[in-house]
């Protein structure tokens, strides 16, 4: 080994770059340090020059990251038994306090550094969380990068420990740096236990934002709560009025009570919520699932309390057990007429809301996000796991069980029939000389790249649209009145709906799980509507169908929804548009008096001309690009605002109803 093995680890180029050596870029080495030191330094600058690697970005997703990371800490020791609960609170500065009332983290030197175990845990970077020989670290996984990773972002970071009725304190600064080394700073009742860790983000690397949002951290501590029974998650959220900034999630009975409040705003077709749980070979099993009479499955899969959206070995062997125990049932109790019938695993999961929880020592994550969990021994307990259990509960309930079979043969009977309908689709398309549908003014253009199709309220509107255009790359379907539900209608009636069936053609993508997004004919979808209640809907209604019959084009980021102008301000020559009442304020000050102001109650009111400027010519329109990032926000949304139940939806507005424009 040579003696400058250390510093081989940087080389600085000819142009004064630094090259990067086994994967990890270090900062410069300089050696005033020791061995420990040089590590501290080459870790933690590591992670402020490329914070990209250990969190998910620096914009607010990455921010709110930091908070994940401490709670799963927390959330480790309660899982362990020690703790009872976590509190977050987030100050008027944004600075995060998370509190646990577990063992206190250990408050010893380690002997390798030769330095307190609480600093060396803040200031050496290590992969996940088998760090001190503890038991191995369930929630994270996917991106335990540690508390040190934390210390690193922050501008600076305290530790409290309270532990055999003394008080441990030390605070981190510069860059990770500790002030001081750990020390006792008082006396605490003896009975009193437990960690706080506090932490001021560092803005000079999310430079995006340092706030916090307060329903992402709301809604995550609720989840983490259904997700581990027993453990009580606490927020203040100490930026709000009085009160208003606090909640307490607490569920004994844990995904059962998920499931409850997944369905919350819809009508379920049995009472009970089928519950399985088990251990086999170091693995933890959950599974809470109910029916509703929807016709989507919400399928929601953790692992280490990580949302799973790509799914993976754990929902692979839900599915299997699922149709395996309904086929079985329905076939030795009459439920299937021929005996050689058989429900698929579609019609086994119309309307079913299902969380899937595993806790794995050594999860392996595939898929393009590395949300997939991989393990293959996962399918065969989960399908064993689950399928017993909900075996029994069959068999147990007989009535609840004649629900699901009823609701699962109707499911099977509608996909045949839309089969049909689709089937008589396709060859109806294959058949005719020009398969495009007559209403859509189509562009020249064949480079999809550039193509752009604008789906119009109403013939007015679409008229003006179409001459004022550019028929070079941008198309143009007017839909006429509002679309089919989709949310309550079953795929039978949605093919047969002309409006959708439109769509559908003119796309050329093909949808459901035939969808191929490279035949996708336009790379921008543009939804146009007016700027009220009935735009509001129909632009709802286009945006249920595409999520759930098209949901890749939302995905893949093709859609869109134009921003006509509210007003158009009109001295002398000189025209304005105003795309929103603040800005109206704000023409109507600049130019002054005795203006012509004319308020756009519709599309149809705008001539070609003015449309193509205000709404569609790309040098001056703008463009809102639909995402979409939470799969159970969505399902909750669409449940809420298109679903069967009124009083949800009641209670939404309620609740809102600060921020809901009237249209009068
Ligand atoms: C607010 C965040 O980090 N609590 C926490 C962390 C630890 C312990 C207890 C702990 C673990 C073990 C033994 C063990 C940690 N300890 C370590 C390490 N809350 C928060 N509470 N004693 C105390 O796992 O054996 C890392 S985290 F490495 F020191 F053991």
């Amino acid at each position: 080994m040579s003696e400058n093995e250390d510093e081989t680890k940087v080389i600085t180029t000819e142009d004064g770059t630094e090259a990067v050596i086994g994967g990890v870029l270090d900062a410069k080495v300089t050696k005033e340090y020791d061995d420990s030191e040089i590590q501290v330094l080459d870790g933690l600058e590591a992670v402020r020059k490329r914070p990209g690697m250990y969190i998910a970005s620096t914009s607010s997703k990455g921010l709110h990251h930091l908070v994940w990371e401490i709670v799963d800490n927390g959330i480790d020791e309660a899982m362990a038994g020690y703790a009872t609960t976590v509190t977050v609170t987030i100050d008027k500065d944004n600075v995060v306090k998370v509190e646990d009332d577990g063992r206190g983290m250990p408050v010893g030197k380690n002997a390798k550094t030769g330095k307190s175990t609480i600093e060396t845990i803040f200031t050496v970077l290590h992969a996940g969380g088998k760090f001190g020989g503890g038991a191995y670290k369930i929630s994270g996984g996917l991106h335990g990068v540690g508390a040190s990773v934390v210390n690193a972002l922050s501008s600076w970071m305290e530790v409290k420990v309270f532990h055999e009725g003394k008080i441990y304190f030390i605070r981190f600064e510069n860059g990770g740096h500790a002030k001081e080394p750990l020390k006792e700073i008082g006396d605490c009742d003896p009975k009193k236990h437990g960690s706080v860790i506090t932490f001021k983000a560092d803005p000079t690397i999310f430079q995006e934002t340092t706030v916090y949002d307060h329903d992402t951290i709301r809604d995550r501590l609720r989840q983490l709560a259904f997700l581990n029974k027993g453990i009580r998650l606490v927020f203040h959220d100490e930026r709000m009025e009085e009160g208003k900034g606090d909640h307490t999630f607490l569920f004994e009975g844990g995904l059962k009570e998920y499931v409850a409040y997944l369905n919350k705003s819809r009508t379920v077709v049995h009472p009970d919520i089928i519950y399985a749980e088990g251990y086999e070979s170091d693995i933890q099993v959950e599974v809470a699932m109910q029916y509703n009479d929807g016709y989507n499955p919400a399928v929601y899969t953790f692992c280490n309390n990580i949302n799973t959206v790509e799914g993976g070995t754990h929902e692979e062997g839900f599915r299997s057990a699922l149709g395996r125990i309904i086929n079985k049932y329905a076939r030795d109790n009459g439920y299937l007429k021929d005996k050689d019938d058989n429900l698929t695993a579609d019609d086994c999961r119309e309307g079913i809301t299902a969380v899937i929880s595993v806790k794995h020592p050594d999860p392996q994550y595939e898929g393009q996000t590395k949300t997939k969990l991989g393990n293959s021994e996962v399918r065969k307990i989960v399908s064993d796991i689950f399928g017993s259990q909900l075996e029994r509960f069959l068999m147990e309930n007989p009535d609840q069980a004649k629900a699901i079979m009823e609701k699962a043969t109707v499911a099977s009977q509608a996909r045949m029939a839309a089969k049909k309908a689709r089937e008589l689709t396709r060859r109806k398309s294959a058949l005719e000389v020009s398969s495009l549908p007559g209403k859509l003014a189509d562009c020249s253009s064949k480079d999809a790249s550039i193509c752009e199709i604008y789906i119009v309220e109403g013939d007015s509107a679409g008229g003006s649209a179409k001459q004022g255009r550019d028929s070079h790359f941008q198309a143009i379907l007017p839909l006429r009145g509002k679309i089919l539900n989709v949310e309550k209608a079953r795929q039978a009636r949605a093919f047969e709906n002309n409006e959708i069936r439109s769509m559908i053609t003119a796309f050329g993508c093909g949808i459901l799980d035939e969808i191929d997004t490279s035949k996708l004919r336009y790379n921008k979808i543009v939804i146009m509507t007016d700027a009220d209640v009935d735009g509001a809907h129909i632009r709802i209604l286009l945006l249920t169908f595409f999520y759930r019959y098209m949901r890749q084009i939302i995905d893949e980021g093709h859609v869109y929804i134009a921003q006509p102008p509210l007003y158009k301000v009109q001295k002398g020559n000189a025209v304005k548009y105003a795309y929103t009442e603040e800005m109206m304020t704000k023409v109507r000050a600049e130019m002054g008096d005795r203006l012509a102001i004319q308020r756009y109650k519709g599309l149809g009111e705008m001539n070609p001309e003015q449309l193509w400027e205000t709404t569609m010519d790309p040098v001056n329109r703008t463009l809102i690009r639909v995402s979409l990032d939470d799969a159970e926000k969505a399902d909750e949304y669409f449940s809420i605002f298109m679903g069967d139940e009124v009083e949800p939806r009641k209670d939404y507005i309620i609740k809102n109803a600060n921020f809901a424009e009237l249209d009068i």
